[in-house]
């Protein structure tokens, strides 16, 4: 596998995480709950009862985790921040706190020479806000917006380009449809308003950043649905897939309509969630950027049965990761091309946000993760050769942290191993292998 890609001199390298998978500190300084405290508190939401409540520690433990930024010599770095530790109810008064963690972290990510990209809402919703109904309530959209404008002006002079939303169909799909993530709503296809309101919340919020003249990037996990045959069937089933996974995400915000979702047996106005008026508060504002998310493709045939209109097969004959999702890198470049043709002129640059693996037994000398990298990263640049317009690639993540309903030393994603009892940091063979790969672009990027 190559150790060096062909990407234009000022493509940017970073890392990402997220706040309730690496800050710990749940009670401290005024942080309100989140739906993230509660549903782990749940006995059996979270594989052997583990929480987010220490995780990495990083809220007290940043400068260490920006230094081992610095030794890789990242341009950005991705983060999250926690709505309930700036606005504990999710609404009203501003935890002044809070507020002020991420102004110390933005400050040593600028005097560590990393450009900050925060990321407003990654998961951990205020408990407050999921009482009056979550996502499923439309008001959740404006509290957001709300919460943006408290961020946007205390951040903004320093911070140029924000991602509003992490990954709406995970959060959608795992935390309203099957509840196996906070807050473990089982609503199924009665769960898509929460889809619409979290859109909703994205433009209103995008519109907030656009007046104070910063960017508004939407991180969505996307993934290029395959027919498991060529049958009428399964190409049907597919298509339905990808409206729900993909399209439902990526259509409204770059096209200003909603996918088809009949297929689905959902209605054209998401069981009465979507208003008039509001596909152009989704659209109007347009995105700077797309986040793009990417692990795996996902091969798609007919039900066998009744209840969902598809079934999701395995792809077999390629390795797996610990978390059992099939590595095919070729549908990262092939995911690329999709878009590109797709959207055409609407598609705005593509910033890989996050990419990455977790390994099975996975220790400091992780070979397969530096495979994965580098064979994503391959299809990336050919990507890029096709015309594709990519500005950067975040890898997920920094740490080893809390894999949500995995808990915390099963699905391991870090180049940096966190042990958790003493919070020891060390950097696996995949941290020196990006460091040396951003020092060797960086070289060859430098005019001669
Ligand atoms: O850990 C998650 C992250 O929070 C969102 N994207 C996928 C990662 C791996 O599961």
């Amino acid at each position: 596998m190559p150790d060096r890609f062909d990407l234009p001199a000022d493509f940017r390298w970073g890392a990402a995480t997220a706040a309730y998978q690496i800050e710990g500190a749940v009670e401290e300084d005024g942080r309100g709950p989140s739906v993230w405290d509660v549903f782990a508190a749940r006995p059996g939401a979270v594989r052997d009862g583990h929480t987010g409540a220490v995780a990495c520690d990083h809220y007290h433990r940043y400068p260490e985790d920006i230094a081992l930024m610095r030794g890789l010599g990242l341009d950005g770095y991705r983060f999250s921040v926690s709505w309930p530790r700036v606005l504990p109810t999710g609404a009203g008064a501003v935890n002044g706190a809070g507020l002020a963690f991420y102004d110390r972290l933005v400050d040593a990510l600028l005097d560590a020479g990393i450009t900050p990209l925060p990321t407003l809402f990654h998961w951990d919703l205020p408990q407050a806000l999921e009482d009056e109904g979550g996502w499923l309530n439309r008001d959740t959209a404006y509290r957001f917006a709300e919460y943006a404008t408290v961020m946007a002006d205390r951040l903004g002079d320093r911070v140029p380009a924000w991602i509003t939303l992490n990954e709406p169909f995970v959060h959608t799909v795992y935390g309203y449809a099957l509840g196996t993530h906070a807050p473990g709503r089982t609503l199924m296809f009665e769960a898509l308003p929460a889809a619409h309101h979290q859109l909703l919340a994205h433009g209103l919020a995008a519109s907030v950043l656009h007046d104070r003249g910063l960017l508004a990037m939407l991180s969505n996990n996307l993934t290029p649905v395959e027919p498991a045959s060529p049958s009428a069937e399964d190409t049907a089933a597919a298509e339905a897939y990808d409206a729900l996974h993909n399209r439902l995400f990526t259509d409204p915000v770059l096209l200003g309509r909603y996918p088809d979702l009949s297929a689905l047996g959902v209605p054209d106005d998401i069981f009465g969630a979507v208003h008039p008026g509001d596909i152009d508060l989704i659209h109007t504002p347009g995105l700077d950027g797309l986040g793009l998310n990417f692990y795996n493709p996902t091969r798609v045939a007919a039900p066998t049965g009744p209840g969902l209109p598809f079934d999701l097969v395995d792809i077999p004959d390629v390795p797996h990761t610990a978390f059992g999702w099939p590595v095919v890198p070729e549908a990262l470049h092939r995911l690329l091309l999709n878009l590109r043709d797709l959207y055409g002129k609407a598609l705005p640059p593509i910033t890989i946000t996050e990419n990455g693996c977790s390994v099975t037994e996975d220790t400091v000398p992780d070979r397969p993760r530096i495979d994965f990298m580098a064979a994503h990263l391959d299809a990336l640049a050919r990507a890029v050769a096709d015309g594709v317009d990519i500005r950067g690639y975040y890898t997920w993540s920094l740490l080893d942290n809390f894999e949500w309903a995995e808990g915390l030393f099963s699905q391991r994603f870090g180049l940096v191993h966190v042990d958790f009892a003493t919070q020891r940091r060390t950097p696996k063979a995949s941290y020196a292998w990006y460091r040396d790969l951003i020092a060797a672009h960086r070289a060859r990027s430098l005019p001669h």
